[in-house]
């Protein structure tokens, strides 16, 4: 297994749209072992594979207390939303330390391929929905600030870009 680096916002690559997965190979269960090791060590409750500059529809979460109930999402596809909506507080580990409101449905019924190549459906609410939605946005190239305003999203661009240009030294 393999430690994986997670692009920073506000990185262009962030912004590339996922191609589908043709089959679950060798390939994409090395990337599936490699991307659980990376969002556990961040810390992270989920990770898509455009956070790690792999442009294909993969993602990787665990709500779980425990962090021992991972799960794959290969070609993921909404199939049901609730008609009820919420704001929710995210977080992304390519943008650290910013965290706030985005609105959500409140659950989704997605279907997916597992790990094993195995299309099942998904019945998903609270933070496992937001979850979800927020990890199939960045499959759709888009990151959760560029739902705020264009003040707070200029504010957060250059504070990161300030952040990375002092770990470069
Ligand atoms: O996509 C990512 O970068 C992972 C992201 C997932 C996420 C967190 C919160 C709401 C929606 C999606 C994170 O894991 S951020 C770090 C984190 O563990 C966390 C932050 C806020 C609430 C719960 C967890
Ligand atoms: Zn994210």
């Amino acid at each position: 297994m393999a430690l994986l680096s997670i692009l920073r916002y506000p990185d262009p690559c962030l912004n590339k749209i996922a191609k589908p997965i043709a089959s679950v190979d060798a390939r994409i269960v090395q990337l599936v072992a490699d991307m659980l090791e990376t969002m556990y060590e961040a810390k992270g409750i989920g990770l898509a594979a455009t956070q790690v500059d792999v442009h294909e529809r993969l993602i990787v979460i665990d709500v779980s207390e425990e962090r021992d109930q991972p799960l794959v999402l290969i070609n993921p596809q909404l199939v049901w939303t609730s008609p009820a909506t919420h704001i929710n507080e995210e977080g992304c580990l390519s943008v650290p330390g910013i965290y706030d409101g985005v609105e959500r449905f409140d659950a989704v019924h997605v279907q997916a391929q597992d790990a094993r190549g195995v299309l099942r459906t998904i019945e998903a609410d609270e933070l496992l929905a937001v979850c979800i939605q927020h990890e199939m946005d960045h499959l759709m190239g888009k990151v959760f600030v560029e739902y705020l305003s264009p003040l707070k999203r200029n504010r957060i661009k250059k504070k990161m870009l300030k952040v990375q240009r002092e770990d470069a030294l």
